[in-house]
């Protein structure tokens, strides 16, 4: 279903010629107010898939998504949907009549930033809010959803959010999953009031289109002085557990040609993904992440290490060739010091371009607002991702200063945010009223 197809009638001027007291909207205080859930010690933020800064800070965006004129409704996953409804009842609700739906993830990365996923969200609020209040009621409903996970951070798993509404994942699948406390997934989205029998409806939503604001997270847009990038394809990505079994000894006592050294080995992989990374080229990358090591003590030669592996590229050949040579240094690596490997793949998304009509929509919008803009591929992995196989899907991206992200110093200024704002709040007006 990529033909998206949207006719603004007669009677709705398409795009707005000028946005009414657009100054007026709180976007950076929301913003701000919302990053004060799981604000952590290092000046981040730390909101992780149904912990307690996870949780208040749903439940404080129902509250607030009532307080606007929404109608707030969580899912059985935990992902919570401020409705704006359209006017226009009946027809069932195949795909046509499906709602346009914006919006981005709740969750962070650990120690992340306040913009990566909340501006989407906050934006998303605040837009329908705008707009039921300039222009009254949609023709064709909207709504702006908080996806309850799509970083990974807490169980080894990616998407979460998004994957339960469109079915690509469900609960049995990641029931099992355990974070690094041994609290299972099942026992987590229970404790925090979801799951099958929390008496939420059931994820699986039909979406009429999914569009995603969000910051770039790089520094293309900074560098060559646009407002706007407009996605688009967003990369594939692999990622992986790998783990490096030896045994362990005594520091002093065992000859360094006699160790089956996991962690020694485990470095050796780690210095071998940098290498056949620089080899293959931009815009390749590759990623080690996160490295344990047991018992994790000084005078202990290593008997177990485990490492993270996150490979991505815009070419999903490229992905499988580069995860190949790195398995084959692995292996060597792994025999030439008599260790055992092992690696557990947790995800694979495919390389996918984003909705060609939608995106023709949001090039007219910048043009006709003046806002410059370009054409880019996302490094970074998005819902969007997810949505796009089964409704037309877009992204608009705003600039990341000095392009940093997953960081406390993540930073966008409000000038940039507002940028992006109106690009939003144009394109839900031609979907919603003019449809
Ligand atoms: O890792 C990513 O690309 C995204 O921020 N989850
Ligand atoms: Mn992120
Ligand atoms: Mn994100």
């Amino acid at each position: 279903m990529n033909d998206f197809e949207v006719h603004a009638s007669a009677g709705a001027e398409f795009p707005i010629q000028s946005l009414p007291q657009l100054e007026q909207v709180q976007l950076q205080g929301m913003l701000d107010w919302l990053s004060t859930y799981g604000a952590d010690l290092q000046g981040g933020v730390t909101r992780l898939l149904y912990d307690q800064a996870w949780c208040k800070a749903q439940h404080a965006l129902a509250t607030k998504m009532q307080e606007k004129g929404l109608t707030p409704a969580f899912d059985q996953s935990g992902n919570l949907y401020g409705t704006l409804n359209g006017n226009r009842t009946g027809a069932g609700m195949g795909i046509e009549e499906a709602p346009i739906v914006t919006g981005s993830h709740i969750d962070t990365v650990v120690h992340g930033g306040k913009y990566d996923g909340a501006y989407g969200v906050v934006a998303g609020v605040l837009a329908l809010e705008y707009l039921k209040n300039h222009f009254g009621t949609p023709k064709r409903t909207l709504q702006v959803v908080s996806l309850c996970e799509e970083e990974g951070s807490r169980f080894p798993f990616a998407y979460w959010g998004s994957r339960s509404i469109t079915g690509a994942s469900g609960l049995e699948e990641v029931q099992h999953l355990k974070d690094q406390a041994g609290i299972t997934f099942a026992q987590a989205i229970c404790n925090a009031g979801f799951g099958p029998d929390s008496g939420h409806r059931t994820a699986s939503h039909t979406y009429g289109a999914f569009i995603e604001l969000h910051i770039e997270q790089g520094q293309i847009l900074e560098r060559l002085g646009h407002s706007i990038g407009i996605v688009s394809d967003i990369v594939g990505q692999k990622r992986f557990s790998i783990t490096v079994i030896g045994e362990a000894n005594h520091a002093g006592t065992t000859p360094m040609a006699w160790r089956k050294d996991a962690l020694a080995g485990a470095a050796e992989m780690i210095t071998a993904v940098r290498s056949i990374a620089l080899e293959a080229g931009e815009p390749l990358v590759a990623t080690v992440g996160r490295v344990t090591a047991e018992p994790g003590v000084g005078n202990v030669v290593a008997s177990r290490a485990v490492f993270s592996l996150d490979i991505r590229h815009i070419r999903q050949e490229s992905i499988d060739r580069c995860w190949q040579d790195m398995l084959q240094a692995f292996s060597r690596i792994a025999a030439e010091q008599q260790l055992e490997l092992n690696w557990e793949e947790h995800l694979s998304v495919t390389p996918i371009p984003m909705n060609e009509q939608i995106t023709a929509d949001i090039r007219a919008i910048c043009e006709m607002e003046q806002l410059s803009y370009i054409h880019m591929p996302s490094g970074a992995g998005h819902d969007s991702q997810i949505f796009q196989p089964v409704c037309p899907t877009a992204m608009i991206f705003v600039p990341s200063r000095d392009g940093i992200s997953h960081n406390p110093l993540e930073y966008t200024a409000e000038e940039d945010l507002m940028k992006g704002f109106r690009v939003l709040v144009q394109l839900l007006y031609k979907y919603g009223y003019g449809s």
